[in-house]
């Protein structure tokens, strides 16, 4: 019988006066500021979390846990816990050395005793530890692109724990849920890691494998870091906080996991294991392609979905903690009930809703039928994710100095507030350049950073649900790009090529720059001395010869109607 994991387990904290004394100390060492991703790894060490760590691993652990999932002691560990640094600062310093890990508000959490620094060969850990070196995995892509070049390994003092002003009452270090446990007599504990908001099919196959384990259970999600895209921990907390209700009263406790996730399928899944030991659990839910990064660049699955069940399996022994099958429980409508897949009637109508048809209804503001999910988290993912004419957007137009792009812009601007509903900026090029970038003059360099500039502003507003509308010339396709990637992770980007001929905005010359331009009394005048890439996809390209502005805005209000940003509702 597993027995209860209830003893106070090792922490890497110094006591308070050391730590006072060794912050002082810290002052004068080389300092590194720790990325958001170390930050939570490093508090999952100091806690006791990833136990039995007792620092950013060294060459040989880490050597040996890419190849052989374990430490250079043979002790089990799935995943390279390494402190990645620049090659600047990895220059100035040398194993002996010490070095103060700090937060993104400078304060100092930890000093690292530097044993070990290397250049990992980081395609070998790719293939190691995700399977294969390809940068659709988004823990490779992080390797490649964001971690540093250099690894730093050594043990860890601990100074204090980074601060959290978010749900702090349900964060738990492992001794704190220990000692939870422990008061409560809950012997046997089943974990159940998610990433994702809780609907009814999750209530029912978690109270399942609580029931079958006969153990209680514990909702202990991820909100460090997940998928990039997942549904942010701030809505995902409030519905699981909703779903907590639905739980017979005492029997389940929700715990918030400040981990780093790398969605690394089966050797993520023996991770969680090991942290859920720590933590004081007995058993854990295994599901259906567990912590899996979905497909590869060949469009196919990076792992077989039961290839993590099958690891874990194999290692519970030494994980420490049992597996309990994930059921899959599907909504019988003739029962009008959830019940485990294998066990429907044949002939019976099976009802679900996928993922991208749940996120599907929810942008258009569609039904969420109750026997799906519970009203309250409906209501939460709601406030999160309006349907789409609710939601905030960036109009991004481009041209010639003179082609239009101002006039449309504003015209734009007064039909949307008309319509009314959401607040509307215009970010003219001019107005732009009085306000945000009055020292930036035209070459390649001070357009980009110009353009960055609106992008930046764009996204702030987009993000928080407003309408911006921008209207620079914005002559490289790269930069708009950038923009375009700026804007799109909080809303949508409409990009509009206002194609007025340079011959035309000449012909035109509204503000007299063209005549400077040619005689040489304007450098670097876009379309006669300097370049303008056009865009090869915009959302829509507008001819402004021979049509007048409303017809432009026209244009404009038409294909926001159509992309679903506007309308009724
Ligand atoms: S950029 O490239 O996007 O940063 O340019 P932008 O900020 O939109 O330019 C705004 C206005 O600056 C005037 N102007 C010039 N344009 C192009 N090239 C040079 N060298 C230049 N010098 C001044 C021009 O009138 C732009 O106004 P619009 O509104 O486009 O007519």
């Amino acid at each position: 019988m597993t027995q209860p994991n209830h003893a106070p387990i090792p922490e890497l904290y110094v006591s308070s006066e050391a730590a006072e004394s060794l912050k002082h100390e810290a002052g004068k060492l080389p300092s590194w500021d720790l990325s958001p991703r170390q930050v939570c790894d490093l508090e999952l060490l100091m806690n006791g979390g990833f136990l039995p760590l007792k620092g950013f691993l060294t060459q040989a652990d880490y050597d040996s846990v890419v190849d052989n999932m374990r430490l250079a002691s043979g002790l089990l560990w799935p995943m390279p816990v390494t402190l990645d640094v620049s090659q600047d600062f990895a220059d100035w310093v040398e194993p002996g050395d010490d070095v103060a890990l700090r937060d993104a508000e400078g304060v100092i959490l930890a000093i690292l005793s530097v044993t070990d620094k290397w250049t990992p060969d980081k395609s070998r850990e790719a293939t190691g530890v995700y399977g294969a070196d390809d940068q659709a995995h988004p823990a490779v892509h992080y390797l490649h692109h964001v971690a540093g070049p250099v690894y730093l390994g050594g043990r860890v003092k601990g100074l204090q724990a980074p601060m959290h002003y978010d749900f702090r009452a349900r964060r738990d270090t492992p001794n704190e849920l220990r000692a939870h446990f422990r008061k409560l007599g809950w012997r046997r504990v089943v974990a159940f890691q998610t990433r994702n908001p809780l609907h009814r099919a999750h209530q029912e196959l978690t109270f399942r494998a609580a029931r079958e384990a006969e153990a209680n259970l514990l909702i202990h999600p991820v909100v460090g870091m997940t998928k990039p895209g997942d549904v942010d921990h701030f809505t995902r907390v409030r519905c699981y906080e909703a779903v907590l209700d639905k739980y017979p009263a005492a029997t389940t406790h929700l715990s918030l996991l400040n981990l780093a996730m790398r969605m690394g399928g089966p050797r993520e899944a023996v991770w969680h294991g090991i942290i859920r030991r720590n933590h004081g659990l007995t058993h854990m839910i295994v599901g259906r392609d567990h912590a899996g990064p979905g497909k590869n660049s060949a469009d196919q699955d990076f792992y077989d979905p039961y290839a993590a069940q099958e690891l874990f399996r194999q290692l519970q022994d030494e994980i420490g903690v049992e597996m309990v099958d994930f059921k899959q429980m599907v909504y019988v409508q003739e029962r009008a009930q959830y019940e485990p897949r294998d066990e429907v009637e044949e002939g019976a109508t099976i009802l679900d809703i996928s993922g991208t048809e749940l996120r599907r209804r929810l942008r258009e503001g569609l039904d969420i039928p109750e026997w799906f999910s519970f009203p309250e988290v409906v209501t939460q993912l709601r406030r999160t994710s309006p349907p789409r004419n609710r939601q905030g957007f960036t109009v991004f137009f481009t041209g010639f100095s003179g082609s239009g792009k101002s006039t449309i812009a504003n015209a734009l601007m007064v039909k949307l507030m008309e319509m009314g509903g959401r607040p509307v900026s215009l970010l003219d090029g001019d107005v732009v350049r009085k306000h945000l970038s009055s020292e930036l003059g035209f070459s390649k360099e001070h357009r980009d950073i110009n353009i960055r500039r609106i992008g930046y502003v764009a996204s702030e507003i987009t993000k928080n649900g407003g309408i911006a509308i921008c209207a620079p010339i914005a002559p490289y396709a790269a930069t708009r790009r950038a923009v375009r990637d700026m804007v799109e992770a909080g809303g949508a980007f409409v990009e509009i090529h206002v194609a007025t001929s340079l011959e035309e905005c000449e012909r035109r010359d509204r503000k007299g720059l063209y005549k400077l331009a040619r005689e040489g009394k304007i450098k670097e005048f876009t379309g006669i001395s300097d370049p303008y890439e056009e865009p090869a996809a915009p959302e829509l390209r507008i001819q402004t010869e021979g049509f007048d502005v409303d017809y432009a805005a026209q244009q404009v209000l038409l294909k926001l109607e159509q992309m679903g940003l506007i309308g009724l509702g």
